[in-house]
């Protein structure tokens, strides 16, 4: 599995942890079926965004990218997301993607605009297939997201940059290539190339990232490999709103992860919060929506201190099999409460203070425990 990582020039909001969570979800109920997870993740950590704000706040960029990496993987421990295998960066795997444009130049599927590099989507015979939309929508979303459909000199309006010649006062790196940095879908299909190779079963990321980044990385790598395909899955999650709007660094209406720790929100309530809807669905942030969690997590840690608590094996047999069948996680939970509600009783329920981690008291409210702990990633 390849999950798209952030882009580290801010710190990681709600919507991002949303995204991880749902991977992460994944990864376990994976591991639970006994399957062994090669999990690779990279983080753009040169970008467009990070030099804008390097530039407007007057930082150096690479320390910008260091500290929110850093931050980001704090963040991603306390909601006891389970890291991948391999974390990459783009800018250790600048060499590989150069060679990479070198191949696919080479085969001509790489032309020169200026003297920058671009990738023809006519190559792939497939291009447009992850993502299913009309060409207007392709070039539309082209350029909402980062691409460049106007530029003179282009072949096809939605090809994409595969490499940037230096511009000034713009780090850049000496390839074979010329002095430059990397194009954004590139950097994506060189990592998943080079620590997993074709085929991987699941490309993850945000629905955002559907078109143009995973249509255009899925080319990229069919046509440099001339295999197909690229993923046998696309998986994207939903998008996190606040506000009215989809939470975004750009837009700057965000919630960020780091700061409801700072409050002392418990981070598994924050996580319970994200897995009370489903992976796929859009929905808005509300702190309504946390006190919930919040609640739910209470009654769960004063359940399995209930002595005489009752077996929780058939919770885990529908925990799993709701997660099966779609990830349907607001199921799981469902059926967590279920085995709540019977061990507490409704009145003694609504009384429980919030408290730290509990401590089982018999098997039923082990097991329960576990279930919570290992395919929830919920620690009680
Ligand atoms: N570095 C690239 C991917 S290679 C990037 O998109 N970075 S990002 O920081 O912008 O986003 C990181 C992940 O969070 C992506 O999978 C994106 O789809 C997801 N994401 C961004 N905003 C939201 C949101 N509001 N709700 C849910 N997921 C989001
Ligand atoms: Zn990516």
């Amino acid at each position: 599995m390849y999950v798209c990582g952030i882009t580290p020039y801010d710190a990681t909001h709600v919507g991002h942890a949303n995204t991880y969570v749902t991977f992460d979800l994944i990864n376990r109920v994976w591991q639970d079926a006994g399957h062994d997870v090669h999990y690779v993740q990279n983080v753009t950590d040169i970008d467009d965004p990070l030099l804008e704000r390097a530039v407007a706040t007057g930082q150096d960029w690479k320390a910008i990218a260091d500290r929110e990496t850093a931050l980001f993987r704090e963040d991603m421990e306390a909601l006891r997301v389970l890291p991948p295998k391999d974390y990459i960066g783009a800018v250790e795997s600048i060499p590989s993607v150069a060679e990479y444009v070198a191949r696919l130049q080479a085969a001509g599927h790489v032309y020169a605009v200026d003297s920058d590099l671009y990738f023809s989507v006519t190559s792939d015979s497939t291009f447009g297939s992850v993502s299913r939309l009309s060409r207007d929508r392709m070039v539309e979303l082209f350029a909402e997201r980062g691409g460049d459909p106007e530029r003179p000199g282009k072949h096809d309006p939605l090809d994409c940059l595969v490499w940037q010649s230096e511009r000034p006062d713009e780090p850049a790196w000496d390839t074979p290539l010329g002095h430059g940095r990397p194009g954004w879908h590139i950097e994506c299909a060189a990592i998943a190339l080079d620590y997993l190779g074709m085929t991987i079963d699941v490309q993850g990321g945000g629905s955002d990232l559907a078109f143009p980044h995973h249509e255009m990385s899925a080319s990229e790598a069919q046509v440099v490999t001339d295999e197909w395909p690229f993923a046998r899955h696309y998986v994207h999650s939903g998008m996190v709103s606040w506000q009215g709007h989809k939470m975004s660094k750009s837009r700057g209406n965000l919630v960020f992860v780091s700061a409801l720790r700072h409050e002392r929100v418990d981070p598994m309530a924050i996580r319970l919060a994200l897995l009370a809807h489903h992976y796929r669905s859009d929905w808005s942030w509300s702190p309504h929506g946390l006190e919930g969690a919040q609640e739910r997590l209470n009654r769960w840690r004063a359940a399995i201190t209930v002595a005489q608590a009752p077996s929780a094996e058939p919770t885990l047999a529908r925990v799993r099999e709701v997660l099966a069948d779609d990830l349907r996680a607001p199921s799981a939970l469902d059926a967590m409460d279920d085995w709540a509600h019977s061990t507490l009783g409704v009145a003694a329920a609504a009384s429980i203070e919030a408290g730290s981690y509990a401590t089982p008291a018999g098997p039923g409210g082990e097991l329960f425990a576990a279930i919570a702990d290992s395919l929830l990633g919920v620690r009680l």
